[in-house]
């Protein structure tokens, strides 16, 4: 086992990584940006070294500096974490070939599945078939229309080397079939400097169903069960779950054989998942992550194994201390992403800040995977997942009401957080009932009455008041009452225990005024494509503008039918929230 472990990341899974390399008495290395000189991850571990620069590029997607810190503290293993170097090759290969251990699967097997193609065709030569589709590169609309026609709409074209989504976009006839590849192409090319394509038929209401494998240097590889996360916008994950809900027996371990045989058959070692579709019954090879997940957590609570420690363990030679046959789940877990986002009107803005309170929840089947303490900057630098709050329960309500307990005693405040969102989910039927799929929360939650939760309100005074939310007792009979205050006279928590519990605001609604004609950029992006003209005929519903924000390219639609009156912005223009962009009248 190793003597010294670098962990090449920060926030929440560096805690992580840090807190099972000292359970197993492993010294660990930290490594920081001048943002994150004073954060959680670096007080915890026992040395530490600077990598200069503030933004992710500048610090921890800085090979050399971080080679330069694996060779000063002499750490014989580095843990990647997720994101960042995770899943590349070359940084992998950086590492091994200084003769020091990458904490994940061999190089060649990254390159497999980075790119989807490839990772399918490796999928398919083991028998684990993908959604139905082709694996040649789409270079013309009539290789689509041939899909089309033989197979059906919708099509998805598909990013080669792309991920979460990005690059994918939805034909739904063949009209769109030249805009859906141009669309493609040039988002692929933004994000990954890769614009080759393919396509699949496309699902339209999937589960995303995941299988965890775990795999040693001496040919042994076991699935630790099943998870679900279905539960998410714009490809962002919100809430995973461990086992998948409504699974039959047969298809829970036929999904954990294909998925043991997908990693086998690309000589995988280490943690990794293999990611379905599964519609009616049926499961469909997605891609393969060559990364330990954010959601890792779900699987360890009910199967009992410490992913890390595990990764840990392989990493350095030993074999897998169980095999199939000895791994049993229990329960029900779920996990809900804490992230600094606003979720009022469903919009997810990003809601770096302060943190200036942070008191976590506790109890049975409860816990809080974190990277951050009160006093510690949520920066705009980096992902904004705050922790993630992981309950497990005998069975999935039970796990659902714990979760929903935790929640409310959860206290943050600084930030807004998605744990309105987050509530609102758990708290729906379609959810309990697992009847939601990976378009749900998009299509059918309605997040329009979800206000902030920062724990602070801006009024009109001067002074911006804080909301308290206390307990009185009117005539013997106890009332929970919110009340704003100035925050000088709202400093210390009112005699109710002061804590902010997520509420629905009153009133409120979607904004943008339903039928206006004014079309506005609901958040900050910039202009790709203005798809009318002055003039022009609209039907409501049309896509009138095409904003890239949030990482992904956003259509705007005419909320009318009418005539385009005004075109307010051209492609390339920056747009902010709530600009008007085109009047129909
Ligand atoms: C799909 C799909 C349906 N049909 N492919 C999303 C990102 C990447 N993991 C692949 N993804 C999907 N591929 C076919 N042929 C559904 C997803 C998908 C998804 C799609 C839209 C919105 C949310 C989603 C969440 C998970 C998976």
């Amino acid at each position: 086992m190793f003597t010294k472990v670098l962990i090449a990341n920060r926030g929440e899974i560096a805690v992580r990584v840090i807190r099972a390399c000292q359970e197993l008495g492993i010294a660990t290395v930290a490594v920081y940006s001048e943002l994150d000189r004073e954060a959680l991850h670096v007080r915890l571990a026992d040395e530490a070294y600077a990598l200069g620069g503030q933004t992710a590029a500048e610090s921890y997607l800085n090979t050399d500096a971080i080679v330069d810190a694996v060779q000063r503290s002499g750490a014989q293993a580095v843990h990647p974490g997720y994101g960042f170097f995770s899943e590349n090759a070359d940084f992998a290969r950086t590492i091994t070939e200084m003769g020091v251990s990458f904490i994940g699967p061999p190089p060649a097997a990254i390159d497999v599945m980075g790119d989807k193609i490839s990772a399918r065709e490796a999928a398919e030569k083991v028998g684990v078939d993908g959604v139905p589709g082709t694996t040649d590169l789409i270079t013309d609309a009539q290789q689509v229309r041939n899909f089309g026609a033989e197979h059906g709409y919708p099509v998805a074209i598909k990013a080669a080397y792309g991920g979460g989504g990005r690059g994918m976009k939805v034909v739904g006839g063949e009209d769109e079939i030249e805009a859906a590849i141009e669309s493609a192409q040039r988002e692929a090319l933004a994000y990954f400097a890769r614009d080759e394509i393919y396509i699949e038929r496309y699902l339209t209401k999937p589960r995303h169903v995941e299988i965890q494998v775990l795999a040693d240097n001496h040919g042994n590889c076991v699935y630790l069960g099943d998870r679900d996360c279905s539960a998410q916008r714009r490809h962002q994950k919100l809430i995973e779950e461990a086992p998948a809900p409504g699974l039959a027996p047969d298809t829970r371990r036929a999904m954990g054989e294909a998925a043991v045989k997908v990693a086998l058959g690309c000589g995988y070692v280490n943690a990794g998942t293999v990611e379905f579709l599964y519609e009616n019954g049926e499961f469909f090879y997605l891609e393969m992550n060559t990364r330990l997940q954010v959601e890792h957590p779900v699987t360890e609570v009910v199967s009992g194994v410490d992913l890390v420690e595990m990764q840990l363990r392989v990493a350095s030679g030993e074999p897998l201390p169980f095999s199939q046959d000895d791994i049993e789940i229990s329960g029900a877990a779920i996990e809900v992403r804490i992230n600094a986002e606003d979720p009022a009107g469903g919009r997810f803005l990003p809601s770096p800040g302060p943190l200036t309170a942070l008191r976590l929840p506790n109890g049975y089947g409860t816990r809080f995977d974190g990277g951050y303490e009160a006093g510690d900057e949520i920066s705009q630098y980096y992902d904004n997942l705050v922790g993630k709050l992981v309950c497990w329960g005998k069975d999935r309500p039970t796990a659902i009401a714990r979760t929903l307990r935790a929640l409310r005693e959860l206290h943050i405040e600084g930030v807004a957080t998605t744990i309105p969102a987050d509530i609102a989910i758990l708290e729906h039927p379609d959810f309990q009932n697992v009847e939601h799929s990976t378009k749900w929360v998009e299509e059918v939650l309605d997040l329009s009455e979800i206000s902030a939760d920062k724990g602070e309100t801006e009024t009109d005074d001067d002074e911006p008041k804080v909301r308290r939310d206390v307990d009185v007792e009117v005539n013997g009979k106890r009332f929970a009452v919110s009340v704003w205050v100035p925050e000088s006279a709202g400093a210390a928590p009112a005699a109710g225990g002061g804590k902010t519990r997520p509420r629905r605001a009153a009133g409120g609604g979607a904004d943008g005024g339903a039928g206006s004609g004014q079309i506005v950029a609901p958040m900050q992006g910039t202009v790709v494509k203005v798809l009318v003209g002055v003039g022009e005929e609209v039907e409501s519903g049309q896509a009138v503008c095409v904003l890239e924000a949030m990482k992904m390219e956003n259509n705007l639609n005419a909320d009318k039918a009418g005539k385009i009156a005004e075109v307010k912005v051209g492609a390339g223009d920056s747009v902010g929230a709530g600009d008007v962009v085109v009047v129909i009248e």
